[in-house]
C-alpha cells in the first residue's frame, strides 16, 4: 500500500482564475514546453509549504517573467526591465517581514539589469532571486542574451555567437559567488524529472533561507524555450540537460546557511546615525511629542535658485528632530539654475507608504508658474502660500485658503534675496502649526553656518510669521478666496 497520496489540485498560492481573454482561458500565457510554468509551480508549492503566501511580494520585471503576476495570489509589483532587485530591495527594507521574490529572465538579469543584481547580491539583501535562464530573449523573439551559447544562432547572431564579436556567455552564479555577501546560490536545470526535483528543493531552500533572515539567495534555473529555440518541447528539455548545462555547470555555488551571514542586524535610526536628536523615545513620550506636531503633505515649488529644495529639506529635517516620519522627494530639470524645481515633503506620524504627493494639503508656490501648475492640485480644505503680494487676477482657488506673502520683496528688505524661502517657512509654520518654531530655529542655526546669513534667517522667519498674522486678520475681513491685504 502507498504511504503517500497523490493530490491533483491547483497550487493554493495561484489565483483561481488567471486573467486572460475568455477565448484563451483554457491556456496559460506560456508556450507549450516553456519552463516558466514549471518554475511557477515550484515557487507556489514552496510558498504554501512554508506558510508564507500571505506575506509574499513577487516582483516581475520585463520578459516572459512579467506574466507571473497573472498567476500568483501574492503581492505583485511590476518592475522596469532589469530593475527587479532594486525594487525588491525597497520592498524588503520597507516591509522586513515580507518575503520578497525577484523573478527574472536572463536578458533581464544578466544584460540590462547587471548592475542591479550585482549590487543587491553584494549588499546581501535578504531577498530571493529566481533567475530563469533560457539562453535567449524569449518574449521579443529570440535576440542574443548574455547567456546565449557560443555558436548559438539568434536573430542578432544569425551566424552564431562569436566571442570576438559578442563576448563569452556570462555565468551569473560563478560571478555572484565571487562576492562575499550572498548566502545561497545554486544552479539547477529543468532537464528531466530528477533534476526538476532537485530544482524544487533549491527553490524551497532559497525561500526558507529568507524566512531565516539569511541574506541574499539566488537559484538559477536552466530552462527550455522551445518556441524560440525552434525545438520540440521534449527536445528542448534534453537540450537543456545535454548542452546548456555543459556551459553552465549545475551545483551549489554558495551555501552560507551554516555560517549564518549576519546581514540583517538591527539598524540604528537614521536620525541617530546622523547625530540628530537620536534619543530613544518610549511610546508614551512619542505620543506626547506628537502634540507639538501635525502630519502634513507639502509641496514646495518655484525655480532653481529660490531655495525650493532646501526649504523642503529644512522641513524634513525639522520633522525628523521631532521624531516624525518624514520623506523629501525632489524634482528638478537638468538646468542648474532658473529651471523649475519642486519637492514633495511628507510629515507624518505613521510610516509613509510613498513619497510622491499628488494632492498636497499645503502648497508653497515661490513663483507664478508654480502657482498656476500646482495650485489646482491642492486638496479641498488645503492651503496655498504664494510668494506674491496678490493672486493674479484670473486665478481663484475654491475651497482653499490662500495666503499671499511678498517673500522675495521682504527678503530684499532684510538684505538677501535668498532668505525668501525662510520668510515662507515662517509664514507656513504660523499658518499650519505643523512644527514648533523653536525646532525651526535650531535647524536653521545648525544648517546655515554663515553668522550673517543665520541672523537674516532668524529675522526672515519672524517677519514671515508676522506677515502671515496680519494676512489672517485681513482674510477674516476679505473672505477665504482672495489674498488678504
Ligand atoms: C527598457 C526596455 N528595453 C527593452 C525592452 C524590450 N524587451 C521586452 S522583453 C525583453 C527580453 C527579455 O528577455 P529575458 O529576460 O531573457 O526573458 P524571457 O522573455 O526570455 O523569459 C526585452 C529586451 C523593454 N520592454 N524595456
Amino acid at each position: 500500500m502507498n504511504d503517500y497520496t497523490v493530490v491533483h489540485e491547483k497550487a493554493p498560492a495561484f489565483f483561481d482564475r488567471f486573467a486572460r481573454k475568455d477565448e484563451n482561458q483554457h491556456q496559460t500565457h506560456y508556450c507549450p514546453g516553456c519552463g516558466h510554468g514549471v518554475v511557477h509551480k515550484m515557487i507556489a508549492d514552496a510558498l504554501t509549504e512554508l506558510g508564507v503566501q500571505q506575506r509574499t511580494i513577487l516582483v516581475s520585471p520585463v520578459g516572459c517573467s512579467v506574466f507571473a503576476y497573472y498567476y500568483f495570489d501574492t503581492g505583485n509589483v511590476q518592475a522596469a526591465h532589469g530593475r527587479a532587485p532594486a525594487v525588491a530591495t525597497a520592498l524588503k527594507r520597507s516591509n522586513p517581514e515580507s518575503i520578497v521574490i525577484s523573478y527574472q529572465g536572463d536578458g533581464d538579469l544578466a544584460a540590462i539589469g547587471t548592475a542591479e543584481i550585482v549590487h543587491a547580491a553584494n549588499r546581501g539583501e535578504n531577498i530571493t532571486v529566481f533567475f530563469v535562464n533560457n539562453s535567449i530573449y524569449g518574449m521579443t523573439g529570440g535576440q542574443m542574451a548574455p547567456t546565449t551559447l557560443l555558436g548559438q544562432i539568434s536573430t542578432t547572431t544569425p551566424w552564431g555567437r562569436r566571442p570576438n564579436n559578442d563576448g563569452m556567455p556570462i555565468k551569473m552564479c560563478e560571478m555572484l559567488s565571487a562576492l562575499e555577501a550572498p548566502a545561497y546560490i545554486e544552479r539547477v536545470a529543468l532537464s528531466d524529472a530528477k533534476h526538476i526535483l532537485q530544482a524544487r528543493k533549491a527553490v524551497k531552500k532559497a525561500l526558507e533561507l529568507q524566512t531565516q533572515h539569511a541574506g541574499f539567495s539566488m537559484v538559477e534555473i536552466l530552462s527550455p524555450c522551445p518556441t524560440i529555440l525552434k525545438m520540440e518541447p521534449t527536445v528542448a528539455r534534453h537540450w537543456v540537460g545535454e548542452v546548456l548545462a555543459k556551459q553552465f555547470p549545475l551545483g551549489v555555488y554558495r551555501d552560507h546557511r551554516a555560517e549564518f551571514v549576519p546581514v540583517d542586524v538591527p539598524q540604528k535610526p537614521l536620525a541617530e546615525l546622523l547625530g540628530l536628536g537620536g534619543e530613544k523615545l518610549s511610546d508614551a513620550e512619542r505620543q506626547s511629542r506628537r502634540k507639538n506636531t501635525q502630519a502634513r503633505t507639502i509641496k514646495v515649488a518655484g525655480f532653481g535658485g529660490q531655495g525650493v529644495l532646501l526649504l523642503g529639506q529644512l522641513l524634513a529635517e525639522m520633522g525628523m528632530r521631532e521624531h516624525m516620519e518624514v520623506s523629501w522627494l525632489p524634482s528638478y530639470g537638468p538646468e542648474m539654475r532658473s529651471g523649475s524645481a519642486h519637492c514633495h515633503v511628507t510629515l507624518a506620524h505613521e510610516r509613509i507608504g510613498a513619497p510622491v504627493i499628488t494632492r498636497p494639503e499645503v502648497l508653497i508656490a515661490m513663483n507664478e508658474p508654480s502657482l498656476r501648475k500646482f495650485g489646482p492640485m491642492v486638496q479641498v480644505g488645503g492651503m496655498i502660500l504664494y510668494n506674491g503680494r496678490e493672486l493674479p487676477e484670473d486665478l481663484q482657488f475654491e475651497g482653499t485658503t490662500v495666503h499671499c506673502i511678498p517673500a522675495s520683496q521682504i527678503a530684499d528688505e532684510i538684505g538677501a534675496a535668498k532668505v525668501a524661502n525662510v520668510v515662507m517657512l515662517g509664514a507656513m509654520l504660523e499658518a499650519t502649526n505643523c512644527l514648533p518654531l523653536a525646532t525651526a530655529r535650531t535647524v536653521l542655526a545648525d544648517m546655515v553656518k554663515n553668522p550673517k546669513l543665520s541672523e537674516m534667517n532668524d529675522r526672515a522667519l519672524d517677519v514671515g510669521r508676522e506677515y502671515l498674522d496680519q494676512d489672517v486678520l485681513a482674510l477674516a475681513v476679505a473672505g477665504p478666496d482672495g489674498c488678504g491685504e
